[in-house]
């Protein structure tokens, strides 16, 4: 038995908690187009026969932004190397950035084996464009192995567990095989309608969001739950409520049908926007609203 701890590091956008979703066989993480997504280190287990990774989605490393939030998830994310036994270094394939280097810095710097996962290969209509792309990656750094994947077609999932596994210790599970998230359901509640206010809301509005779960009652086939949608100024409040509460009600339904299917109950959702000014920038309002900096 092998099982051991990967910390999945990377810019924004290329994949990585869709990756990690894929490799653990459900949603534990969410997932947008938009950069900048995932906020907290999240988390999943992977589990085969005679392997267990705990892998720990991160938010994705980036310079170019200056709010506190920014410093929160970038800490956020350079703590999650601390104790592990690999990195898996996430990058899109075709699409290295300034970021990339500064996410692999973070990630050598880990003094443990770092794997690339060339991710979204599925975009490549010719397989032999990633020879010279591979080839690339190998000048940048001595990556431990670079494995091909696509988190979204399921490709090639078991061959970067397989590369991975040589580097985790002999050893026992770290977590009984039922268990398979490291969050409360509060938690779960909070990232699901946070992830329906990213995908459905334009432009810059959802990095002025944030959401907290207030009231929560659990019962056989029913979860109740209250949901706060914190935004900075009262006009992102209007949008978010949207005419006649319409984009509100959206968001809702898309948060409770998801609920449903994820924890096979009725779940009763009520939601509040309100106003916080400038709580992205502000260290004791992130605190309070539940961000870690590591
Ligand atoms: N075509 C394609 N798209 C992908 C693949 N993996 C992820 N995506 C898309 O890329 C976008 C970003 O995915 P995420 O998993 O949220 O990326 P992330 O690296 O976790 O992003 P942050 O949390 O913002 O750092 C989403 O629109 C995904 O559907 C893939 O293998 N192929
Ligand atoms: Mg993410």
């Amino acid at each position: 038995m092998r099982s051991g701890m990967v910390a999945v590091l990377g810019r924004p956008n290329v994949g990585k908690s869709s990756l990690v979703n894929a490799l653990v066989g459900r949603k534990v993480s969410i997932v947008s187009r938009r950069p900048q997504t995932t906020r907290h280190r999240i988390q999943g287990v992977y589990n085969a026969d005679d392997l267990q990774i705990v892998f720990i989605d991160t938010p994705g490393l980036h310079e170019h932004e200056h709010r506190t939030l920014n410093e929160f998830l970038n800490r956020a994310a350079s703590s999650a190397i601390e104790g592990v036994d690999a990195v898996l270094h996430v990058v899109e394939s075709g699409a290295w950035r300034a970021d990339d280097d500064l996410a692999l810095a973070r990630a050598a710097r880990a003094g443990v084996p770092v794997i690339a996962a060339l991710n979204k290969v599925d975009r490549r209509a010719q397989k032999q464009e990633l020879l010279p792309e591979i080839a690339k990656l190998n000048e940048r750094h001595a990556y431990a192995a670079i494995v091909p994947v696509s988190a979204t077609h399921g490709d090639n999932l078991e061959g970067l567990a397989d590369a991975l596994a040589a580097y985790m210790p002999e050893g026992p599970m770290l977590f009984p095989p039922g268990q398979i998230q490291g969050h409360d359901l509060a938690f779960t509640v909070a990232e699901c309608v946070r992830e329906k206010l990213t995908r459905m809301l334009h432009e810059e509005l959802p990095y002025a969001l944030s959401v907290g779960v207030e009231a929560l009652e659990d019962k056989p086939g029913l979860l109740r739950a209250h949901a706060v949608i914190w935004v900075e100024r009262e006009p992102q409040k209007k949008i978010v409520v949207g005419a006649g509460g319409s984009t509100i009600k959206r968001v809702g339904t898309a948060a409770r049908r998801d609920l449903e299917a994820q924890l096979d109950k009725k779940v009763f959702l009520q939601t509040y926007v309100r106003v916080r000014p400038n709580w992205s920038d502000d260290p004791a309002a992130l605190r309070a609203l539940g961000y870690d900096d590591g």
